[in-house]
């Protein structure tokens, strides 16, 4: 690709200024990543050392990464509470700092500054009305909120009493939240009356009833009001957090829990099948959040850090949350959207609340970067000292106008490669230490061991030179510990293709630095708006409409979301295709997923392209969705070699 070939040239090493005050700079890397790789024992003991501990653990580290006898270990018979770690130990010296500003999604509302204090406060009488309700250590509860402060409160209410949490975007629909409530047997679902996002508003508590239509009886709903209009009300199972949460006790003891209990389950799109609950420990998790959040940030005391990323997704949970809690630092939560009500939102926040470190999606600057410079140049952004992307790779474009636009060519970017199953940054640059490459996440952090492999051999490419599939040799401490209620789909899904190693999904390239370039997902899962999506999904939602015989979803390159979504359909036999059949079907697949998985293009498909044995070459689909059909490859397997060039005079055109 010509743009790789052009952006390796530009190298944008730390400034000195930065690099004296940064945790890290580029010797202090060399040296501790060499001590990480050649005694983790070691290194990881010392670390561990960040969050409180009840009882110590015995050992650091226990793992197997062999096919059949998958084992995770970190910090056995270690005992902690997550949410003391987050809150409590903070009081002494910082109850009266601010934990946590929320914005909320109109500018003229209050935004609120919750104080440490508050926040023990508020997560008490969470926990209370929790266990109230009758939730214990180990049970399950779903949080389908907003993006408001009684989000964290319910997180950290669950750390509290060691229940684990599985927090559902609120832009999934009533279905897709029914599956996981089932899915992790959940005695409790959290949700609020409604959610305000960008000037429009999602009824939750009636999703949330619909979904409960299809999950046990016994299944619980506490409410909170956000916007205080009416919604329905079931006697018995529903319960008001406003009115419980005025007279529950402001006090509640931390519970103790083991350092590889779950602290949560976040469902997430894999390549096959339905999304798959990801397993997350307490003591490891919160280690490894909170180091990273502070190295690759570089997070001082007193900064004011915002990550714009919503709870319901893994960066939520690690950078909003978890790690900089950890660290006592000042974290901004956002309600709203970049675009609402203008292309400056973003920036008016980080002027108004004088923000330090700020961590964002590509999709996001792409968008806003096509609304003209203005919206960022008339707010003020010289408080702004290093600049995050995460979820999918930053096309240059999109980092030089980060970094010049926004950051006035004073702000190290930091391109965090990592993934829900990693728990948290695997490849980042670390901003006083690491040059920089538009378009690279460049080296790993600490104690991770990328490799690349052939994906026809499966050997390791020694070469510093290479290009194949991503796998990580080792374990590193907030790695997911398995798939919740299947250890074998665990197994079967990142340790089977490559013995011996964790399989990322995702292909990459390493230049003759060591830096490292993702290229993308190399199965079958998508990345759209920096969501990831499993084209299974999308089409088991496509086949349930009755007039739907098949369909095939695959990738293809769109400017401002990255990957867009490309169906192609069959019907059933006897229906014809129209306008209102594609706008029926792109409806139905937002009421079964979500928005997000509303496909941007539908093609009638009167045949796909299948081999003798019935497989769909999604080789082809992807390459007649990318506008490639001159390199189509052998299509001398299919079953009807005339389907394809049926599909490409039919081809839809690209937005
Ligand atoms: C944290 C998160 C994971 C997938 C991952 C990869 C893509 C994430 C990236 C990136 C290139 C980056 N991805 N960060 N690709 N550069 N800096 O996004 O988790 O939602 O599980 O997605 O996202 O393809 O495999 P998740």
């Amino acid at each position: 690709m010509n743009s790789e070939t052009k952006t390796d040239a530009a190298v944008y090493p730390p400034s000195a200024d930065f690099a004296a005050s940064a945790h890290v700079d580029a010797d202090r890397y060399a040296e501790l990543y060499k001590a990480s790789i050649e005694d983790p024992e070691g290194f990881w003991a010392e670390e561990a050392k960040r969050i409180d501990w009840i009882k110590p653990f015995s050992t650091v580290k226990d793992v197997n990464f062999d096919l059949g006898n998958v084992s995770i270990k970190w910090f056995e018979e270690g005992t902690l509470n997550v949410a003391a770690n987050c809150i409590d130990r903070h009081l002494e010296t910082r109850g009266d700092q601010t934990a946590i500003i929320w914005e909320p999604d109109e500018p003229n509302d209050e935004a609120q500054h919750i104080t440490y204090r508050q926040l023990h406060r508020s997560v008490c009488k969470m926990a209370n009305i929790l266990e109230d309700m009758g939730v214990r250590k180990g049970d399950r509860v779903v949080i389908y909120l907003p993006m408001i402060p009684e989000a964290a409160y319910a997180m950290l209410a669950c750390a509290r009493i060691g229940a684990i949490h599985s927090v559902v975007f609120a832009g999934f629909s009533p279905d897709a939240l029914g599956a996981r409530i089932n899915g992790c047997d959940a005695k409790v679902v959290i949700t609020a009356d409604f959610a305000p996002r960008g000037g429009k508003k999602t009824a939750l508590k009636s999703n949330t009833d619909k979904a409960l239509l299809h999950c046990k009886d016994t299944v619980k709903c506490l409410m909170v009001r956000r916007t205080g209009e009416q919604t329905t009300w079931v006697d018995g199972r529903d319960h008001d957090y406003n009115e419980l949460a005025i007279e529950a006790d402001d006090h509640s003891a931390p519970v103790e829990v083991g350092a590889e209990d779950p602290l949560f389950i976040l469902y997430t799109s894999g390549s096959t099948g339905q999304p798959k609950g990801v397993v997350h420990s307490s003591g490891g998790y919160l280690v490894y959040t909170a180091m990273t959040h502070q190295m690759t940030f570089d997070y001082h005391e007193g900064d004011i850090y915002w990550c714009g990323a919503d709870v319901g997704w893994v960066t939520g949970h690690s950078y909003i949350l978890y790690g900089p809690l950890a660290n006592g630092a000042t974290t901004l939560m956002f309600e709203g959207v970049p675009t609402y009500p203008d292309a400056g939102r973003f920036w008016q926040i980080v002027a108004k609340h004088g923000v330090n470190q700020f961590y964002t999606a590509p999709t996001a600057l792409r968008a806003l970067m096509g609304q003209g410079n203005e919206w960022v140049e008339k707010h003020d952004l010289s408080s702004l000292k290093v600049l995050g992307t995460v979820g999918e790779p930053i096309n240059p474009e999109a980092w030089n106008w980060y970094y010049k636009v926004v950051g006035k060519e004073k702000c190290p970017i930091v391109d965090t490669w990592w993934q829900t199953e990693t728990g948290g940054h695997l490849l980042t640059p670390l901003p006083g230490a690491t040059p920089l490459k538009p378009g690279s996440a460049t080296k790993p952090f600490f104690g991770v061991q990328p490799v690349v492999l052939d994906p026809h051999t499966g050997q390791e490419i020694a070469e510093t030179k290479a290009e194949g599939v991503l796998c990580l040799k080792d374990s590193w401490p907030a790695q997911m510990r398995t798939v919740w209620g299947d250890h074998e789909r665990f197994e079967k899904t990142y340790f089977s293709d490559y013995k011996g190693y964790y399989f990322s999904g995702d292909g990459c390239r390493r230049d003759a630095d060591g830096d490292y370039w993702i290229t993308g997902r190399v199965d079958d899962v998508i990345n759209v708006s920096g969501h990831r999506m499993g084209t299974a999904e999308i089409e088991s939602a496509l086949v349930a409409h009755e007039k739907v015989a098949e369909a095939a979803v695959v990738g293809y390159p769109h400017e401002i979301k990255g990957q867009g979504i490309y169906a192609y359909v069959t019907l059933m036999s006897g229906q014809e295709p129209s306008e209102d059949l594609r706008k029926e079907l792109e409806q139905f697949v937002r009421s079964e997923i979500g928005p997000i998985a509303k496909p941007d293009l539908i093609q009638w498909a009167p045949g796909l392209p299948k081999t003798r044995s019935g497989k769909i070459m999604r080789r082809i689909l992807r390459k007649i969705a990318e506008d490639d059909y001159g390199s189509l490859g052998d299509t001398s397997t299919l079953a009807d070699p005339s389907v394809v060039d049926d599909l490409i005079e039919h081809r839809m055109n690209r937005k």
